[in-house]
């Protein structure tokens, strides 16, 4: 659909608007009293979220690649290149696929277009954009199964975002998944993460599934990168840089991952300024490893995250 159409359709006069973005993206642009928020249809990708007095919630690194799917008649361009920055969605799996490193990062839904389902201002004035897509034949080439999927936003002073699956084949499917949302942050070395206190992790940066406890509140020293499992509790950001605070509650969740590349890994990754670790963490909704999960034919899952921002003081 064009954005002309898009508009006339979807659009809502001084609350939702589309237009056309970095790499001819299609963007959704949402704002109510107390926030704005961005997302693309490529991927469902949330790119910003800011409440009207404060800063970016989201952190976007200046070397993103935005490009979406080419249009070539071999149908092998129907993936795009990965965002990095705001929320990416993961699915069907999370991470490195467990048996063919060849295969995306992460699934694909990130890297195809979505459709919008419906734009909509609530009776309490916030404002909610459901985008959808499903399996297909690139999509079944990758991983065998028929599936639906939707994410829904919700903007108020704070943003939800939700993303359900539905299994929409004749067998039942496992999968993981995450919300892999990017917060901006004043200094990482500057900043305490909240909740996870008792938990069971897998340090990712020594390739092996032994589980860790985290003792107190995560700080950060060096490359993070930790799934906590069977965590379904909400984690604050402190950032003492900022004088601010950022809660993220979640549901249908039991996975919360934590990473931050530090400077040797940021240095490696084309698409991520090598001065940029100290300005993000990301702290993910997910089901990952052993928390996967499984569908039954016709059966849905709902994955959601809230996010807000508290001053100090
Ligand atoms: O969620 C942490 C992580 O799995 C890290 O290992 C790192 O790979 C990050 O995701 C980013 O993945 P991406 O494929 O977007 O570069």
């Amino acid at each position: 659909m064009n954005i002309d159409t898009l508009n006339s359709e979807f659009g809502i006069e001084g609350a939702a608007r589309f237009s056309e973005d970095r790499g001819g993206l299609t963007l959704l642009s949402l704002r109510t009293g107390g926030a704005t928020a961005e997302v693309y249809l490529y991927g469902a990708h949330v790119r910003s979220y800011q409440p009207v007095a404060g800063r970016p919630v989201l952190w976007m690194s200046r070397a993103s690649r935005f490009v979406g799917p080419s249009c070539d008649a071999s149908g092998d361009g129907s993936f795009g290149k990965p965002i990095r920055g705001g929320i990416p969605v993961c699915f069907p799996w999370f991470g490195v696929h467990p048996t063919d490193r060849n295969l995306p990062n992460h699934g694909f839904v990130r890297l195809k277009m979505w459709n919008v389902a419906s734009v909509e201002r609530t009776e309490s004035g916030a404002l909610t954009a459901k985008l959808s897509t499903a399996s297909d034949s690139e999509t079944l080439r990758l991983w065998p199964h028929e599936f639906e999927a939707s994410l829904l936003l919700t903007l108020s002073n704070d943003l939800a975002v939700s993303l359900e699956i539905r299994n929409a084949g004749a067998s039942p499917f496992t999968m993981t998944e995450a919300l892999h949302a990017y917060f901006a942050v004043s200094d990482i070395r500057m900043v305490t993460l909240h909740g996870l206190d008792g938990a069971e992790y897998v340090d990712k940066l020594f390739e092996s599934d032994r589980r860790l406890r985290q003792r107190g509140a995560v700080r950060f020293t060096a490359e993070t990168d930790r799934p906590y499992l069977d965590m379904p509790d909400a984690c604050t950001i402190e950032d003492a840089g900022w004088g601010r605070t950022i809660r993220i509650e979640k549901s249908g969740s039991r996975s919360t991952v934590v990473w931050n590349p530090w400077i040797a890994k940021a240095r490696r990754m084309e698409d991520f300024g090598d001065d940029e670790w100290t300005g993000m963490l990301c702290v993910e909704t997910a089901n990952a490893l052993t928390d996967a999960v499984s569908l039954d034919p016709g059966a849905a899952h709902t994955m959601g995250m809230k996010v807000g921002v508290d001053h100090d003081g």
